[in-house]
């Protein structure tokens, strides 16, 4: 059974239209939305809000890991669009968001197997899905007479994404899955050469709950995104082969593999 998986498509809305081609299971390990662009700072929701420019300075300071400078800013940015108050921003934003959404969830192939990333927003979700659009969080489905498990979202961070899970909330809905022959995720395990990104030069978060599972049940292949430019991108942990199937919006193409 020939799998395509794609994770961090962040707006890629053409390639992922083309994305499911040749193959038996389309899967999408989540992040949809296109906040900011590191490669390209005039994309995305930031931009449209506030110019290229003030973008270019928002990545300057995350990439920094300056996050209470970056709030900062972005505070004076919604004053300079006369937005003051939280829940104007987040209304602000839900629309942009729903403007992305409806082009993003037209061009996702059918059928497919989604998961939420953590730069995506779950509440929004069911107003764009389309009938052959499956989505799966905490979920553990039959497939090739084997079980796959889904789980969707990120961890606490300083980014402050919109979906992420307090980390003993994300364990709880990992190990009530049970065993899996194939796990499915955005995030991946907690391991420094997994969570290492090499051009944003930081760890990104690796879930030490999903290193324990995979100790625990050894499923056969665990697949997952998040980290866009990995110090590696596979490594094997007991018989599990971890495999980060790649930065959709920035290579374009979905890793395939039989299974
Ligand atoms: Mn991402």
């Amino acid at each position: 059974m020939r799998l395509n998986i794609v994770s961090d498509v962040h707006g890629a809305t053409e390639a992922v239209s083309a994305a499911a081609q040749d193959c038996d299971v389309f899967i999408c390990l989540g992040d949809l939305i296109l906040f900011l662009d590191y490669d390209e700072p005039e994309q995305g929701i930031y931009a449209d809000l506030f110019g290229a420019d003030y973008a270019k300075t928002y990545i300057a300071l995350r990439t920094a890991n300056r996050f209470d400078e970056a709030r900062e800013f972005s505070a004076s940015a919604w004053h300079g669009i006369g937005v003051f108050h939280q829940q104007d921003r987040w209304n602000v934003l839900q629309e942009k968001v729903r403007e992305q959404y409806e082009v993003m969830f037209a061009a996702m192939p059918r059928p497919a197997l989604i998961t939420y990333g953590n730069v995506d927003v779950p509440a929004l979700w069911p107003e764009f899905v389309q009938p052959e659009h499956r989505v799966l969080d905490g979920e553990v489905i039959e497939m090739n007479g084997q079980k796959w498990g889904f789980l969707g979202g990120g961890l606490t961070s300083p980014m402050r994404t919109p979906y992420e899970l307090d980390p003993a909330e994300y364990s709880e809905k990992l190990f009530a899955m049970g065993p899996v022959d194939i796990l499915f995720t955005h995030i991946p395990p907690l391991n420094p050469l997994l969570n290492y990104d090499t051009v944003a030069r930081r760890f990104e978060i690796g879930s030490e709950a999903i290193t324990r599972y995979v100790k625990k049940y050894s499923p056969k292949y665990h697949f997952f995104g998040h980290v866009h430019q990995p110090q590696r991108s596979r490594m094997r942990m007991g018989s599990t082969e971890c495999i980060n199937v790649g930065h959709f919006h920035g290579n374009k193409v979905p890793f395939v593999i039989d299974v």
